[in-house]
């Protein structure tokens, strides 16, 4: 496969490249041994270098032992440089109109699944749109899209397995669709009635399902990373075969979390894929205010994990990328690092206008000329596995199974208040039957403000 792995095996080409890539020249006094922890960065040879690098080590001495194995010595005073003139690759093998591009070795999608990976990708969109406007008419009280990150909710979920533990951040609603949570089940999360899983206790879009191994989203950023961690480290002690997979925003790699759990489960050896979205925004704030590096993918390197970066609005790519990614992660017991490209093309939440800080005219590009849909259909339509005809009948469908689970959840009472309190503690603490009785009080005092099928 045409991928760019930073491998911490014995390619030294690729490490060189990279180091290059880093430093900016060929010679450099990057210390190039991974740590001496992981079997593969054992492999590494530490005594090989670039020809101009070496002329400038200690000859005399030319590795001392120190703790974590064997550095070359160097006379020069060199700084590794904090940037390269070259940004890092970014592995992709549609183009925008659909056709392959031309040397990429790939694994053939299949029709059944690729029609699949299609129409599930439309179910997101569609689903996104009508409760986006369920919310603006005030019908639920917040709401998130996913528009212009379908084909990274849906491709990776696709190349998973179901039994591997998803650790999603909030934009990834694509992933418990592709994995069985239905339309309905998504609609009853957001409008909080009885049939909610979480009992209308989270926020709109914060879902989980114990039966799709999809732990519940919590709005504090980054925690699901490093539980990810822990997660896949348990994961590889029970030789359950499986990994744990964290969906994470680039924003949210500035969370201390993220370091913590990328460094955990290099040491730990875990399991593990960091997928992040790299979609150009965290709600207002632009990547070149986030962080100076090349992007997510470079930070791999730092940690000792195999890392790629991947256009993320390319179904195939993404689709192989996390394929292979699994297979190293669960074969050598390693993380793995997933840097997909996008752009945010909806605002961030109901709470934002993204109008206010970026220009319209950005935005429309990536909303046409980039859709992963779009694209995607045209690659579906030139291999002759979808028509116009089924377009209209899919939009059609997938239109009435929205507009009526949002109908069926909005007629579906609330959870009973008892439930608010439950779950928690096996014995209600006094402060918590303090605060029932409370509620209650108010309820019952103004009855005209608390819905009427309000159980209380
Ligand atoms: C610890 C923490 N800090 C701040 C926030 C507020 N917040 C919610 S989403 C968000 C932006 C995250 O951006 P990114 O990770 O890039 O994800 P995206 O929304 O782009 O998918 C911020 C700052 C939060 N929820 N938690
Ligand atoms: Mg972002």
């Amino acid at each position: 496969m045409a991928t760019w792995f930073l491998r911490s095996s014995n390619n030294h080409g690729v490490i060189r490249k990279l180091l290059m890539a880093f430093s900016g020249k060929s010679t450099t006094t990057v210390v190039r041994r991974c740590f001496g922890s992981m079997e593969a960065g054992q492999k590494l040879d530490p005594y090989s270098c670039d020809d101009d690098y070496r002329e400038n080590i200690d000859h005399r001495n030319q590795n001392l032992d120190f703790p974590g194995g064997k550095i070359p010595l160097t006379s020069q005073l060199k700084f590794i440089s904090e940037a390269s003139d070259k940004r890092l690759p970014c592995y992709r093998v549609l183009h925008d109109d659909g056709s392959l591009i031309s040397n990429t070795i790939h694994d053939q999608l299949g029709e059944e699944v690729a029609v699949n990976m299609y129409s599930a990708m439309v179910t997101l969109k569609t689903m996104d749109t009508f409760l986006y406007e369920a919310q603006r008419q005030g019908r639920i009280s917040f709401y998130m899209t996913t528009f212009g990150e379908e084909a990274i909710n849906i491709a990776s979920a696709a190349a998973l397995s179901p039994h591997d533990f998803v650790l999603p951040q909030y934009r990834e609603a694509g992933v418990l669709l592709w994995r069985g949570f239905t339309v309905q089940e998504c609609t009853n999360q957001c409008f909080g009635n009885k049939d909610d899983k979480g009992k209308g206790r989270q926020m709109p879009v914060h879902y989980g399902s114990n039966k799709h191994n999809v732990i519940t989203i919590s709005s504090p950023l980054a925690t699901q990373i490093s539980q990810a961690a822990g997660v896949a480290y348990s994961l590889k002690m029970d030789k359950r075969g499986a990994c744990a997979v964290a969906y994470t925003g680039e924003g949210a790699t500035s969370e201390g979390d993220f370091h913590a759990g990328l460094n955990f489960a290099a040491v730990m050896e875990a399991p593990v894929i960091f997928i992040c979205r790299n979609n150009g925004w965290a709600i207002s704030t632009p990547v070149h205010e986030q962080f100076r590096s090349d992007g997510i993918v470079a930070k791999g390197l730092g940690y000792g994990i195999r890392s790629i970066r991947v256009d993320g609005n390319d179904v195939i790519a993404v689709y192989n990328a996390v394929r292979a990614a699994r297979n190293m992660a669960i074969s050598e017991e390693r993380p793995i690092l997933v840097e997909a490209m996008t752009y945010r093309v909806g605002h961030h939440s109901t709470s934002d206008d993204s109008t206010k800080y970026r220009p319209t005219n950005e935005i429309e590009y990536w909303k046409t000329a980039r859709s992963p849909i779009a694209i995607f259909r045209k690659y579906i339509q030139r291999n002759g596995w979808w028509s116009d005809d089924q377009e209209s009948e899919l939009y059609r469908d997938v239109k009435k199974q929205v507009l009526e689970a949002i109908k069926t959840a909005e007629g579906m009472e609330k959870p009973a208040l008892t439930e608010l309190f439950s779950d928690v503690y096996e014995q209600m603490p006094p402060n918590l039957h303090e605060q029932e009785r409370s509620i209650r009080d108010a309820i019952n005092k103004y009855p005209k403000d608390y819905p009427t099928d309000f159980h209380v």
